[in-house]
């Protein structure tokens, strides 16, 4: 059964949604295999999103990753990766369908409540980086 590595970030985290993206998760009928509350350094935010950076909205994503607490998840499903992209929405909150988490309480970037995995390969490498060997 494929696995995704989902986080509810910072901004979700304040606005007390940790409740409705596990709830939103468990309704669809994925299970929830890891969970762990954690503060980003600066240092992990470089890891997290390296692919992001030299763009001109990288110093705004590590500002808003590293401004509390996070909640990272491994959920387990079939597809789990594409289902859980589509709950979560399209990137830009603005864009992103009603019905979906992004589409239903973002407002506007970078705060857009969740992170989910692309693909299974970036699955893998975001659970090693937030978990490491304990998941
Ligand atoms: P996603 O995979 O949907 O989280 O989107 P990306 O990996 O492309 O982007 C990661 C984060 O960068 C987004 F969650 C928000 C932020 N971002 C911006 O602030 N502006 C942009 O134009 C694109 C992304």
């Amino acid at each position: 059964m494929e696995r995704t590595f989902t986080m509810v970030k910072p901004d979700g985290v304040t606005r007390g949604l940790i409740g409705e993206v596990i709830g939103r998760f468990e309704a669809k009928g994925l299970k929830l295999i890891a969970i762990e509350m954690k503060t980003f350094t600066e240092a992990d935010a470089a890891i997290f999103y390296a692919e992001h950076l030299g763009k001109g909205f990288y110093q705004s994503l590590v500002d808003l990753i590293t401004a509390g607490p996070v909640v990272g998840m491994i959920w387990e499903g079939p597809n789990a990766v594409k289902l859980v992209r589509t709950l979560i929405g399209a990137t830009n909150p603005q864009e992103a369908a009603p019905g979906s988490i992004r589409g239903d309480f973002g407002l506007e970037l970078p705060a857009n409540i969740v992170h989910a995995s692309d693909a299974p390969s970036s699955a893998e490498r975001e659970r090693a980086a937030f978990f490491g060997q304990t998941v």
